[in-house]
């Protein structure tokens, strides 16, 4: 059976990964509908070797479609997420307008693919967001095996988590600044090549920045464990595509790291590279950008509490933080639920 997709944000970063994604998972498209505003109308999108003209998603019958992938932001989601639904079309949101909300599952593949059971309610089933994504992917396991109880987190995020904005921004300020000229930051709050700026998304009244909070709110969610507590500094650092997490769990009951490495290297989603020599840990460039695990490092015995371990979890953002686990969900969602 063959199913009608329809991408929003079909021009933009994630929908472009979106739809390669689509074609390299062999995902059973029907009929595809690259949707975007309006300005984005005339141009075309290329797919499966064919040229997909682009619709508008204003004029656009979602009752055509019976799978949406939605990445063109929260407000474009507030609208036509809830129009698609109603029209009986089944949406992936990767936006943070749902996540939050009781009746909206929220869903890691790896983690709790049961929740996609509720998607009837409103016919949108919420994609995390991508710092969040990449930790619950490593951490389920020992959560489940020895509960964690407390999560410490310092972000190095790439600014391709910014949008093709931000990555234009880096690009160009390393060109300036390689040949001695100065630059001003337009897109992120301070100068970001050859920098590391402490501020992703907005201030909030707790002194935390929303991707901070995002990190506790959806961790608990998703964990479906309300005791979690989730201690989050989020960093934006001048590297183009992946994620880099320093992670830092206190558990129940002590979780060695022998125990933890043999956890990870059969965890589904996880790609263990943990060797103790110059270079046996994973980073974004060399090891995340393009493709799909979810790599795990520097596994190591916290020396500064009983029962606390460290680790280091890299992943490509725009992958399986955003357009590949939004595809997983849809997979899931067509072969068990429509
Ligand atoms: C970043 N995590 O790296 C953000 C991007 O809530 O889906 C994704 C924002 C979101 O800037």
């Amino acid at each position: 059976k063959r199913w009608n997709v329809a991408v929003l944000g079909a021009t933009g970063l994630v929908g472009g990964n979106m739809l390669s994604i689509l074609e390299q998972r062999d995902f059973p498209v029907g009929e595809l509908f690259p949707l975007a505003s309006a300005k984005s109308v005339g141009k075309t999108i290329r797919f499966k070797g064919q040229d997909v003209p682009v619709l508008d998603v204003e004029t656009f019958d979602f009752s055509k479609a019976q799978v949406g992938l939605f990445s063109a932001g929260a407000s474009v989601s507030k609208v036509h997420a809830v129009r698609a639904g109603q029209a009986g079309c089944v949406v992936v949101d990767n936006t943070s307008q749902f996540r939050y909300q009781d009746d909206i599952p929220l869903v890691v593949t790896e983690v709790n693919p049961h929740a996609i059971a509720g998607y009837k309610k409103h016919n949108i089933i919420a994609n995390p967001n991508c710092s969040t994504m990449q930790m619950l992917v490593a951490l389920k396991p020992l959560h489940d095996a020895a509960v964690i109880e407390r999560i410490n987190v310092a972000t190095y995020q790439s600014v391709s988590g910014g949008g093709q904005k931000a990555i234009d921004e880096l690009q160009s300020q390393t060109e300036t600044l390689l040949k001695g000229g100065s630059v001003t930051p337009k897109v992120i709050a301070k100068q970001i090549a050859f920098n590391c700026v402490p501020q992703i998304d907005v201030f909030l009244d707790n002194g935390y920045t929303k991707e901070e909070m995002k990190m506790f709110w959806e961790t608990q969610k998703i964990f479906e464990d309300k005791n979690i507590k989730v201690n989050a500094t989020a960093v934006r650092v001048g590297v183009f595509i992946g994620h880099s997490e320093a992670v830092h769990i206190e558990t129940r009951r002590k979780l060695t790291e022998g125990e933890a490495r043999e956890l990870l290297s059969k965890a589904p989603g996880v790609v263990l590279m943990d060797e103790r020599k110059p270079g046996g840990y994973p980073t974004p460039v060399t090891e995340a950008a393009g493709t799909d695990p979810v790599f795990v490092g520097r596994i190591r015995e916290d020396i500064s509490h009983d029962r606390g371990l460290n680790l280091w979890i890299v992943s490509d953002n725009v992958r399986k933080g955003a357009a590949l686990n939004s595809v997983q969900i849809a997979e899931i969602l067509v072969k068990q639920y429509l």
